[in-house]
């Protein structure tokens, strides 16, 4: 990858043979907030080499609109990455695999199989209401001391897409569940510390342990998922499909023999279920989790959102999911809660896959591309305030919903989020769920949670407690 040869080129910082800019990266910020500060210096498009990649930084949203929708074709490929290939057995994902017609099918039926559990149907309700009662159950057991709520949260949530993913349904302490949770974490930790870029030659600084942990529980998550789908392939039925497995079986099934979707393979499926899997529990648990650590500094808002579902729904029944467009205050908490602490703060790496051009500069052929979220869900000359949380952004003048054209939590255009009306509705049914059922506040003396967070492979908050108290009216459990 060469930098592109026509006038007037992207400010580009200094660079050293075989390291790139590292030098010039200063220490220990996180790839996002030190982004944010070289926009100071050269402005908010700006190249360097990561390692021997030439790289683009985009840290406005009408350069993002550009690379993401306008020229969203041009811009729909992915590096390979050594990490994320072995996770991907090279590629046959959907997050991580380059643009190519087989990844283009494959994309359109993962995204028709994530309908079946679409604002149509009560499937998603059913199993969140199920997994979120005995969540509450596990909080309030806590008998009024602080704890920190990430076990609880992530283990309910694990739940859930288990229940989508392959039917697995586990109660409290499941060794299989456990087994679950414990081989995503290891993939966690070791996938890619500081993101999914690549900052680093990572040759030189990735331990060798890191990669045979990371080697040790992909065999253990390719253990179970095979077994899954082999107990899938046997009972497979003309009915509708009961989860994703199925319906990915059966959307590959359905195609005519001959041509080239054919080739979506029994690793395609395997893959899919795996990433479904893991966007599904990270994202989620760790969008839920931020909310929480806002609510704890912003009790007023947790206040005005009770107050709604109160006002709405009362505390006779459970919201279901035809309710969110009688909770608009609640979708903008949520809203706010993604603009403010993105989990995927540099989205995942773009690269050119033809010549192109951003904001007039020209762009050669594999030229990777960031696209700083985080810079353009905190530019102060489109957010009033942006450090503070404050939902009525999300609201116009009448008190109607609104989406600013500079919030982009998914992305956009081809490579935008498969999954996230799922996520959405999944965000909606728990907070909903939780904030009816409970209150939640900060243990006395103890500091607000620290809002900094820290970057792995998502941007997570740092550990906090709450304690969490019953509210009126759901002494009885669950309605
Ligand atoms: C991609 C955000 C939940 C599956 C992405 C991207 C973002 C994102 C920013 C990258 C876009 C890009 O590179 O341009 C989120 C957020 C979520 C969420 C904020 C929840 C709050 C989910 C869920 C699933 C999912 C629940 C699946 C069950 C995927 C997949 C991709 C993706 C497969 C790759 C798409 C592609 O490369 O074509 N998501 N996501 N996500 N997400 Fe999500
Ligand atoms: C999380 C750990 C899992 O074991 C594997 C996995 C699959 C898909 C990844 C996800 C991890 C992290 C969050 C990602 C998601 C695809 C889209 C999502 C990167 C690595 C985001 C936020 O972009």
């Amino acid at each position: 990858s060469s930098p592109p040869l026509s006038h007037p080129s992207i400010p580009c910082l200094p660079r050293l043979p075989l390291l790139g800019s590292l030098p010039w990266l200063g220490g220990r910020l996180p790839p996002h907030l030190l982004f944010t500060r070289l926009v100071n210096r050269y402005g908010s498009l700006f190249a360097l080499y990561l390692g021997p990649h030439y790289t683009v930084v985009v840290n406005d949203h009408q350069h993002a609109r550009e690379v993401l929708l306008q020229r969203g074709r041009d811009f729909a490929g992915r590096p390979s990455m050594v990490t994320t290939d072995l996770l991907t057995r090279g590629g046959k994902d959907i997050a991580f695999a380059d643009y190519s017609p087989l990844w283009k099918l494959h994309r359109r039926l993962v995204h028709n199989s994530f309908t079946l559990f679409g604002e149509g149907t009560s499937r998603l309700q059913d199993i969140v209401l199920s997994s979120v009662d005995s969540l509450c159950v596990e909080l309030l057991s806590s008998g009024g001391h602080g704890f920190d709520p990430s076990p609880a949260v992530t283990r309910a949530i694990t739940n859930v897409v288990c229940t989508l993913v392959f039917s697995a349904i586990y109660c409290h302490g499941d060794a299989e569940l456990q087994e679950v949770i414990q081989y995503n974490d290891g993939i966690v930790q070791t996938i890619a510390r500081g993101g999914l870029v690549d900052i680093y030659p990572w040759m030189k600084v990735f331990p060798n342990s890191s990669l045979r942990k990371l080697k040790d529980c992909i065999i253990v998550r390719d253990r179970l998922l095979t077994r899954k789908l082999e107990e899938h392939k046997a009972s497979v039925s003309d009915g509708d499909p009961r989860d994703l497995l199925d319906a990915l079986l059966k959307g590959k099934m359905d195609r005519s023999p001959g041509s080239e979707e054919e080739l979506i393979t029994d690793d395609h499926v395997l893959m899919t279920a795996a990433e479904a899997f893991g966007a599904g529990v990270e994202t989620t648990s760790t969008t839920l989790l931020w909310i929480l650590a806002y609510l704890l500094h912003h009790p007023e808002v947790q206040d005005r959102v009770q107050k709604e579902l109160d006002e709405q729904i009362g505390n006779e029944r459970a919201v279901s999911v035809s309710d969110r467009g009688r909770l608009p205050y609640l979708d903008c908490v949520i809203n706010e809660g993604m603009r403010i602490r993105p989990v995927s703060p540099v989205l995942i790496p773009h690269t050119a896959m033809t010549h192109s051009s951003i904001g007039g500069h020209s762009v050669g052929p594999g030229t990777r591309v960031l696209v700083n979220m985080w810079s353009i869900h905190h530019d102060p000359r489109h957010w009033d305030k942006p450090d503070l949380l404050n939902p009525d952004r999300f609201l116009d003048d009448q008190g109607q919903r609104v989406t600013p054209s500079c919030f982009l939590p998914f992305g956009a255009g081809p490579r935008v989020c498969v999954g996230e009306s799922l996520a959405r509705l999944e965000l909606f049914l728990f907070l909903s769920f939780l904030l009816q059922r409970m209150s939640f506040r900060l243990p006395d003396g103890a500091p607000s949670p620290n809002l900094q967070g820290r970057l792995g492979v998502v941007l997570q908050p740092l550990p906090y407690k709450v304690i969490v108290t019953q509210r009126a009216g759901w002494e009885g459990g669950a309605k």
